[in-house]
């Protein structure tokens, strides 16, 4: 009788975007199925996130992964072999186990979730992973969030908010909102290069230009998306994630583009003025991590017409998602595999999102590489959003140009979900 048992684990050290260490894990099934993952890694990361395991010193800045490729090859496969690859909730649990701590840094968050990932693919043999997990369900695109704009932690602070993307309200398919993005991305490139403002990428490839302040990003995406020929709100929303705990210090947010400081009250009064001028349909991690009042308050003010995404605030915990929904803090979820630590963990905080009537996004990391897994989640989970980074850069194309692949199997062709219900997840 062919089964899915797992009879080799094997962890190999690979490169991911920003030039560091990552793992990659290879699991072998006694049927001949092969699975493969790497694993992401954040920079602005939330303090009750998965803990990756680095080897310290010096060399590679203390980043290197032999430890952890050494355990993937000996604890864990010693773990693994033997097991059903079919039995994700086995395989993960047995992981947590092994590793025994709640944040997961003996083996380490990075061993963890590549070996999870690994396992999903390996199970699904020659099928593709989203056909796999999403069954005999209807399946759809998710609307993609795409950065046009990076700043904060992955642009060296030069502003302070971290991520200014587009979200394609108006597009009907997965294909029509990248073509979009494209245009307002290269509408961008010629404005910025025509001010002569034009610094480089950021660490997920939107422009990193030197803008004088946070609200000037905003302004320019606004006429970014006039300069492609679509209407700013119709066509196109706009979505910012604040990443507040990255400038959050004693108190105080320091916005050290504008050189002053805000306080929780002054950050809050300020975003909500934005939401009034500009098209904005999303706003994530708008107060530092531990503010649970701040982010009650600011779901109660603008939860009935955006979503409020919680990230370094929920970390990817079903039980911070079902507390959060009890509180009335934020209304969507960012689901990022790797903060939780495995797939099991990981769905079911999209399965506490979608009980909630939470939004979901599925999440990439600042620091990627070629691995797509994601998309396969997003589609096959039935996630209605997907953010990947920008429209550039070899580790974020891989994943939007899977999506393309994938739109075409579909029945639906790549529909994008009804965008008159847009923001899904608000409050109202
Ligand atoms: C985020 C992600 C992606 P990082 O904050 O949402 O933009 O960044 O992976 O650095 O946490
Ligand atoms: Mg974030």
């Amino acid at each position: 009788m062919s089964t899915h048992t797992i009879t080799k684990v094997h962890g190999r050290r690979v490169w991911d975007s920003r030039g560091r260490p990552t793992v990659e894990v290879e699991i072998t099934l006694d049927d001949g199925s092969e699975g493969r993952a790497i694993a992401p890694a954040g920079a602005s990361t939330g303090s009750g996130e998965a803990t990756d395991r680095r080897d310290g010193g010096t060399r590679l800045g203390g980043m290197d992964v032999s430890g952890v490729v050494a355990s993937i090859d000996g604890e864990i496969a010693d773990l693994l072999r033997g097991m059903d690859a079919d039995d994700q909730t086995a395989v993960d649990r047995g992981l947590i186990d092994l590793d025994g701590q709640a944040d997961k840094s003996r083996l380490g968050g990075n061993a963890l979730v590549a070996t999870s990932m690994a396992v999903a693919h390996a199970a699904a043999g020659p099928e593709p992973l989203w056909r796999h997990l999403g069954g005999t369900e209807q399946l759809g695109m998710p609307l993609p969030e795409i950065q046009i704009f990076g700043g904060g932690a992955h642009a060296s602070r030069r502003v302070d908010l971290q991520d200014f993307m587009v979200v394609p309200i108006g597009a009907p398919d997965y294909s029509t909102a990248l073509e979009w993005t494209a245009e307002v991305y290269l509408a961008a490139g010629r404005l910025l290069s025509g001010r002569g403002d034009l610094q480089g990428v950021a660490d997920e490839g939107g422009y990193w230009p030197a803008f004088t302040g946070n609200e000037q990003a905003v302004e320019m995406l606004v006429r970014s998306i006039e300069g492609a020929g679509l209407i700013p709100g119709t066509h196109m929303g706009i979505s910012l994630d604040v990443a507040a705990s990255e400038f959050y210090r004693d108190g105080l947010y320091y916005l050290a583009s504008e050189d002053r400081s805000l306080d929780a009250d002054g950050l809050c009064e300020m975003l909500l003025d934005w939401v009034d001028l500009y098209p904005i349909v999303m706003i994530e991690d708008p107060l530092v991590e531990h503010d649970r009042d701040g982010f009650i308050a600011f779901t109660k003010a603008v939860g009935d017409r955006i979503q409020i995404v919680g990230d370094d605030y929920l970390v990817t915990n079903s039980a911070r998602v079902e507390a959060a929904a009890l509180d009335g803090a934020c209304n969507a979820v960012l689901v990022k595999p790797n903060q939780a630590g495995t797939l099991t963990e990981a769905r079911e905080a999209l399965l506490a999102a979608q009980a909630s009537g939470f939004g979901a996004i599925v999440s990439a990391r600042s620091g990627e590489s070629e691995d797509t897994t994601i998309v396969d989640l997003a589609v096959g989970w039935g996630a209605k959003q997907l953010k990947v980074g920008s429209i550039t850069r070899g580790e974020r194309t891989a994943k939007w140009n899977e999506g393309l692949r994938i739109a075409e199997k579909l029945p639906n062709g790549g529909a994008l979900p009804d965008p008159a219900n847009f923001p899904w997840g608000r409050t109202s």
